[in-house]
């Protein structure tokens, strides 16, 4: 078997569409991976089902509390092998990028912890997870979308996920070069033709616009990237 990935959140049924659709569902399919939901409030051990209390010191929202949180993850490591890394979504954490995804994707088992609304008590990050990622510089009303941003892009990346095309594209991603334009017919839509180039048949100049268009495109969106691009070729 290869990749289990257990999601811990208050809202189990928003992964229902996303397990099944698309290549997620595939993969699921082809028994590529396992995606198992678990439901926090599952171990609240209140009548009311209690996750979440004020914070010490007072402010505004809730903070989920550590007792639901670790006795779920403490459960889903007893009852499967290996333990996986526990990981938490949230602003704080270290940036997603490509090179992050593959370093999930090489792991047998993945942990994901999602919080609703409110944050973290701050031992769940100090004494339970063993690392911290963020989809991005914006704030979500939940962890969920995020867990789903970080399986797609990790499961995408097992063998038999995708089409070689697909996976070309990935590589092409590890140049740290943004895609080319792309067109397809017809040659005329309103009067917006298509580039030459690429209807001259001449294999040699198609790729060497392409690379200059992601070149271009690079620098021009992504200074960051072509930066880092560039001191990569430096050393
Ligand atoms: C993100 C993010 C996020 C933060 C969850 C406020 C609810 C919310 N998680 N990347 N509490 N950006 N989480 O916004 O991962």
């Amino acid at each position: 078997m290869g990749l289990r990935i257990d999601i811990l959140t208050l809202f189990p049924e928003m992964f229902d569409g996303f397990c099944s659709t698309s290549i997620v569902g595939r993969a699921v399919e082809r028994k590529l991976v396992e995606i198992h939901r678990t439901n926090i409030r599952d171990f609240a051990v209140d009548s009311y089902g209690t996750v979440d209390d004020t914070p010490f010191g007072g402010g505004p929202g809730m903070v989920l509390i550590c007792q639901p949180v670790f006795e779920a993850v403490e459960h889903l490591r007893k009852e499967a092998e290996p333990p996986g890394r526990a990981i938490m979504l949230s602003p704080q954490g270290r940036p997603l990028d490509q090179p992050a995804v593959r370093r999930l994707a090489a792991e047998q088992r993945l942990i994901l912890l999602c919080g609703h609304y409110e944050g973290f008590d701050e031992r769940i990050r100090t004494h339970l997870v063993d690392e911290e990622i963020s989809i991005g510089d914006f704030v979500l009303s939940g962890g969920e979308p995020a867990a789903m941003a970080v399986t797609d892009a990790v499961v995408r990346l097992l063998p038999g996920a995708v089409g070689k095309e697909a996976s070309l594209r990935e590589e092409s991603f590890s140049d740290r070069l943004l895609e080319y334009p792309q067109y397809t017919r017809p040659r005329d839509f309103r009067g917006l033709k298509v580039p030459d180039v690429l209807l001259s048949g001449d294999h040699g100049r198609i790729a060497a616009w392409r690379a200059e268009q992601a070149h271009l495109r690079t620098r021009r969106r992504r200074p960051d990237l072509w930066r880092r691009r560039q001191e990569e070729s430096d050393e």
